[in-house]
């Protein structure tokens, strides 16, 4: 098949799913054509099947902003035109759908013969819960759930909320988020880290674009409570608006020198390899790909018990799961994981186990599955 996949370059989940389904359809002997504003954060190296396409969207003094959307839709419409895409595959609503779908309707007189491609669109949370609960964007999230050829949401929670908010007409698709496990598992640390992560104590790491949703103040109290009872390290990667507030709680708690910002780091998996436990106390993640990756690699997880989390852990078993804002009981938890050696390890070992149930390629298949009911 002749796939585009329309994404986010940034830090995240979505675009960091977006890449890897890419990536695994190129690896199958797909062709696969990516549309975002700057190379994905993933992407890495190119293959010969594997084609990237930068939209720039024009600069011109009357606009107050660049259309970006509009760029998108006009670059999605050109290349699904002269390479003749089966499929468009558009990650978030808004605006990779409404693009994909605005590049369709670009090509309707232009092609008039051609079956135009399908478009398939996948929700991922926020473009749902935050965006799509916005009245001003409601109708335009609406639209395009209704108009897309067919839809999938990374987990059932994310489906739940998506029919109560929109009753679309159609039939979504479950297909949960996937990782590598060949990638994401437990390395030898290098050099480098030891100095940041010192022999002793645990090591508890926090990983996302450090927006309102992810809570960034309760893992630092979390995290400061646990070190009055041990010797523990607190790795904090990625950037966003809440990192600065989080960077003063911490300099004012005084344990600046246990703390490490580390910004955005593409490689995550030498530091989830000297890890103990992955603190990630959201609002409600749709599924929360980070912890699935930082399970792989052997790290137990605290996360809410909201949201897509229950899919894939397990009270006790994989971490443990906690109401959201209830910095008592997670702090409780991490003691519990985190004191006792035995426990511990039965959970990292579970962990293991339960990402390979979220492989790669099982899920890829999935999405192959799908693109072939669209195209019939
Ligand atoms: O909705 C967002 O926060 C953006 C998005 C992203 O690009 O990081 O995250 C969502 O999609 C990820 C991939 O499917 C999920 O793992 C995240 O749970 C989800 N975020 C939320 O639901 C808050």
């Amino acid at each position: 098949m002749k796939i585009g996949i329309s994404c986010q370059h940034t830090y995240g989940g979505s675009g960091a799913v977006a890449t890897e389904l890419g990536k695994a359809l190129a690896l199958k002997g797909h062709t696969v054509h990516f549309f975002s504003q700057s190379a994905p954060f993933r992407l890495g190296a190119f293959s010969s099947n594997i084609h990237y396409h930068e939209v720039e969207a024009m600069h011109y003094p009357l606009f107050e902003c660049p259309f970006h959307s509009l760029a998108l839709a006009s670059k999605i419409a050109e290349v699904a035109f002269y390479e003749k895409l089966d499929v468009v595959h558009a990650h978030y609503a808004i605006p990779h759908a409404m693009s994909a779908m605005l590049a369709r309707q670009m090509l309707e007189d232009k092609c008039p013969q051609r079956d135009c491609f399908r478009l398939a669109t996948t929700l991922h949370g926020t473009d749902i819960t935050v965006v799509g609960a916005d009245r001003g964007m409601h109708d335009a999230v609406r639209l395009v759930i209704n108009k897309s050829d067919g839809v999938t949401a990374v987990s059932q929670y994310l489906k739940d909320e998506t029919v109560k908010m929109f009753s679309p007409k159609q039939e979504i698709e479950v297909i949960h988020n996937f990782v590598d496990t060949e990638v994401f598992r437990r390395i030898a640390a290098p050099d480098i880290l030891r100095q940041l992560v010192p022999g002793k104590g645990k090591t508890v790491i926090h990983i996302s674009n450090f927006r309102p949703v992810k809570r960034i103040s309760d893992i630092v109290s979390v995290f400061h409570r646990l070190t009055q009872q041990l010797d523990a390290t607190l790795l904090m990667v990625g950037d966003g608006p809440e990192r600065s507030e989080a960077e003063t709680e911490v300099r004012r708690l005084g344990i600046a020198d246990r703390v490490h910002f580390l910004g955005k780091i593409d490689d995550i998996v030498p530091l989830l390899s000297v890890s103990d436990l992955m603190l990630m106390p959201s609002d409600a993640e749709s599924f929360g790909l980070a912890a699935l990756e930082a399970m792989a690699c052997g790290v137990p997880v605290i996360v809410t018990s909201a949201g897509g989390f229950p899919e894939f852990i397990e009270q006790g078993r994989h971490g443990y799961l906690c109401p959201p804002g209830d910095r008592e009981a997670m702090t409780e938890k991490a003691l519990l994981l985190l004191a006792d050696g035995k426990h511990w390890q039965e959970c990292s070992e579970a962990c293991v186990q339960q990402a390979k149930q979220f492989e790669t390629v099982r899920l890829v298949d999935r999405y192959e599955a799908f693109y072939e009911r669209l195209l019939g």
